[in-house]
């Protein structure tokens, strides 16, 4: 249509929308925007990304994913909620925001999102081939990257929805994470931010275990300030704490694997609302204020990465 898009915050939508969003702003906002293609899913849809930037070469660098669990739709309706605010609006974003270099990843499990909306709401994982022989499908991304892999909170069993799959990185969902980071070592990283859902929480590694890395207070005193500016901005409580102490052991997540691995000082994995009234199928009515209060949280990882 006129607007150039078909994106809104009011509903949820189907891949093609969100992706056509993002090339939308790579063409509308040039200067601001790039879009890349960053590997492909099992079934061979695209895994995109987005990078805004004003082009200061002293920035800062932060990763932001969602829909690593497909369906937790609130996740990727958020991180485009993120990027409307950002790019419709940036000379009014705080300079923390505006000098960083972001690379958001909206939905890093497509083939898993779309199989959430045609065939099973409530599918969590890839649609990748368990195991031997494949008799099931989906491998659990947030247990199939690369730091303590196949420890506590993983499953063996490809039948089960916590199957970490044949071996660390064996999907290409989030061996297109490993290599894009890898391969862009001259982006000054920072900080990495993983939007999940649900239950109002802000967790720092380590989720493989229930042990904290050295400079744990320094994520502490982070995860805090995210939680105060959304309570300021009239949100619900969200709950701090160590990923594996405050929910539950799970290894191979992506916060770890950050933090361990890729030595992003900032990793967070953000459960965004609700708190369980309706879980997974939040109502789309939610999108605004979610959004509106995840928006308060990045910019708090922007001013901590700026100054890390
Ligand atoms: N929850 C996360 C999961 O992957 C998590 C929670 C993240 C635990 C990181 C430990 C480490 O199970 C959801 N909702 O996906
Ligand atoms: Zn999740």
């Amino acid at each position: 249509d006129r607007r150039g898009h078909r994106l809104t915050w009011q509903a949820y939508h189907r891949l093609p929308d969100i992706h056509g969003y993002l090339d939308y702003l790579a063409q509308t906002y040039p200067q601001l925007c790039t879009v890349q293609t960053i590997g492909q899913s099992v079934q061979g849809k695209a895994i995109k990304l987005l990078r805004i930037s004003n082009g200061n070469p002293g920035n800062k660098a932060v990763w932001v994913d969602g829909g690593i669990h497909a369906r937790e739709w609130i996740s990727p309706a958020t991180v485009t909620f993120i990027i409307n605010q950002f790019v419709s609006n940036f000379e009014n974003e705080p300079a923390a925001v505006r000098n960083i270099d972001w690379y958001i990843t909206p939905v890093l499990n497509p083939d898993g999102y779309e199989y959430s909306h045609t065939t099973d709401r409530l599918w969590r994982k890839n649609r990748g081939r368990g195991g031997i022989g494949g008799t099931c499908a989906g491998v659990d991304l947030n247990r199939n990257f690369g730091y303590k892999w196949g420890g506590r909170g993983a499953s063996r069993n490809p039948c089960t929805e916590t199957y970490g799959g044949s071996g660390p990185f064996s999907e290409p969902e989030t061996s297109a994470v490993r290599n894009f980071i890898q391969s862009n070592s001259g982006a000054n990283w920072k900080a990495y931010v993983s939007f999940h859902s649900y239950g109002q929480y802000i967790l720092y590694p380590w989720g493989y275990d229930r042990v904290v890395p050295p400079d744990y207070k320094d994520l502490e005193n982070v995860a805090r300030r995210i939680a105060s500016a959304i309570q300021r901005a009239g949100g619900p409580h969200y709950t701090i704490g160590p990923a594996a102490n405050t929910l539950y052991p799970a290894s191979g997540g992506s916060d770890d694997w950050a933090k361990g691995m890729a030595k992003f000082k900032y990793s967070y994995t953000i459960e965004l609302r609700d708190n369980g009234r309706y879980g997974f199928v939040l109502p789309a009515a939610y999108i605004q204020p979610t959004g509106t209060e995840a928006l308060e949280a990045i910019r708090v990882v922007a001013e901590a990465a700026s100054a890390a």
